[in-house]
């Protein structure tokens, strides 16, 4: 069951790719009132302010390429024990910073799994897969390579090894739209579950998103959600980076927050990219704050008993 307690852990990481602006990120959650909305929905709401990196030396063996590769190394340990620490006490929510944090989360939420002997799965909300090596990104953005870390691939030289790798079977990607060849070609030979707009346009949303919470309570996992603001379309989440149109709507979005609340298999969320610089009046932030509301129970009635 998710657990009553709710603990935020603002992760400001702007390392892992160019264009600066999620350093902003969790404290614009903050002022969006999240930890307000989380105290209403009926949860203790613990905030442990923001992180910063371990210091970090330089890791010759990484691509020249790679953009500020010891910086996400930094974050990558700091977040890890981080996110160990934070699961025994009740559900984490990483307040990015950009995707590249979920290196950390998803590889200390799955440490702490397998010390309680239950298998992690992780839900991937996002136009891309970021299943990148440092080897095989073009763009040298560490924000393009979060599954490919903690599915156990290799080239991350410096980084802390990955103890307990997410089988590739227990991940499944919702929202694709913007796929690199490299990425492509690797994703195909894999066993996850990816979900491109084409698949969603033709049969909604829910049908994959249910088969996929149906197998992870059939093997009582621990479900790791990791929320990208670019799943959803820019017209509703313009303050993104990495704008790629043709996303979620804003109904299919909630509803799939509220069928992750439904299944009660959620045990930690990364809400990542929120970039406030780029932001219409706090528009995406609040999204962001009504999206999580939804996935930890928010409903307008509590379930339709009403035939029509
Ligand atoms: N696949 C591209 C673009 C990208 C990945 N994640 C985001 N953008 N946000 C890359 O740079 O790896
Ligand atoms: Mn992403
Ligand atoms: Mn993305």
């Amino acid at each position: 069951m998710t657990p009553r307690s709710c603990i935020l852990i603002g992760a400001p990481v702007d390392s892992g790719k160019r264009r600066q602006g999620c350093v902003m990120g969790p404290d614009a959650y903050r002022v969006a009132g999240l930890p307000e909305t989380l105290t209403e929905l009926g949860y203790t709401v613990e905030d442990w302010g923001n992180l910063s990196p371990d210091d970090v030396a330089k890791v010759d063996e990484l691509p020249p390429h790679i953009h500020a590769g010891e910086e996400t190394i930094g974050w990558t340990q700091t977040l890890i024990s981080n996110a160990e620490t934070a699961m025994d006490k009740g559900l984490p929510i990483f307040l990015g910073g950009d995707h590249s944090l979920s290196l950390g989360s998803v590889a200390g939420v799955a440490n702490h799994a397998a010390q309680n002997g239950r298998p992690q799965f992780v839900l991937w909300l996002d136009a891309h897969s970021d299943f990148h090596t440092p080897q095989s990104t073009a763009s040298g953005n560490l924000h393009g390579t979060p599954l490919g870390y903690v599915t156990g691939r290799d080239g991350f030289f410096g980084f802390p090894e990955v103890k307990n790798p997410v089988p590739l079977e227990n991940i499944c990607l919702i929202g694709l739209r913007s796929v690199d060849t490299a990425e492509r070609d690797s994703l195909q030979e894999t066993p996850m579950r990816y979900h491109d707009m084409r698949q969603i346009d033709e049969h909604g949303i829910a049908r994959p998103l249910a088969a996929f919470l149906d197998h992870v309570a059939q093997q009582n996992g621990a479900l790791h959600v990791s929320l990208d603001v670019d799943f959803l379309d820019p017209s509703f989440a313009p303050a993104v980076g990495t704008t790629v149109p043709g996303g979620a709507t804003m109904r299919e979005a909630h509803l799939v927050m509220e069928m992750i609340s439904d299944s009660g298999l959620m045990t930690s969320l990364d809400l990542v990219e929120l970039n406030p610089f780029l932001d219409e009046r706090g528009k995406t932030a609040q999204v962001m704050v009504d999206l999580s509301a939804s996935a930890l129970g928010r409903r307008v009635f509590d379930r339709p008993t009403r035939a029509f």
